[in-house]
């Protein structure tokens, strides 16, 4: 089907730097490491890129695809017990990932949250 923009959903949040850490990986428990990464929101899909350029860099490239997380099927929910850290949203995917995402300011990651949170129930209930 061709073109570099033939996989590209609408973007529903844009890029921005969040702490992120993999916990694990379909049920198998990984060591937490927490990293700045680009987050971008899509409607189906959340993408993770190392640094913003990337972002550019990869959408130039086709058949080149970042890291993401499909939501169809997975829980966004606010944890305290995953974490030390504040403003925690864990992510568990319907393979079974689980994914923290953190930002010290609030409404920041609020907002991502919600958006999150919205676009996987809009997925589960098409
Ligand atoms: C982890 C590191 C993480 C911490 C995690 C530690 O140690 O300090 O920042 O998570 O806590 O295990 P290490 O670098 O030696 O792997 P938080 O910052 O989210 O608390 P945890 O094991 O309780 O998840």
């Amino acid at each position: 089907i061709g073109g570099a923009g033939a996989a590209e959903s609408p973007v529903v949040l844009k890029g921005e730097y969040l702490n992120k850490a993999k916990i694990s990986d379909g049920g198998k428990k990984l060591r937490k490491n927490w990293t700045s990464t680009w987050v971008v929101l899509e409607t189906d899909q959340l993408l993770f890129y190392k640094e913003s350029k990337q972002e550019a860099l990869t959408n130039l490239k086709s058949g080149c695809r970042p890291d993401g997380v499909d939501l169809c099927g997975a829980m966004i929910e606010w944890t305290t017990e995953r974490s030390s850290r504040k403003n925690v949203v864990q992510i568990t995917t319907s393979s079974g990932s689980e994914f923290l995402l953190q930002a010290d300011n609030y409404p920041t990651i609020c907002k991502w949250h919600d958006a999150m949170k919205r676009t996987a129930e809009s997925l589960s209930t098409n």
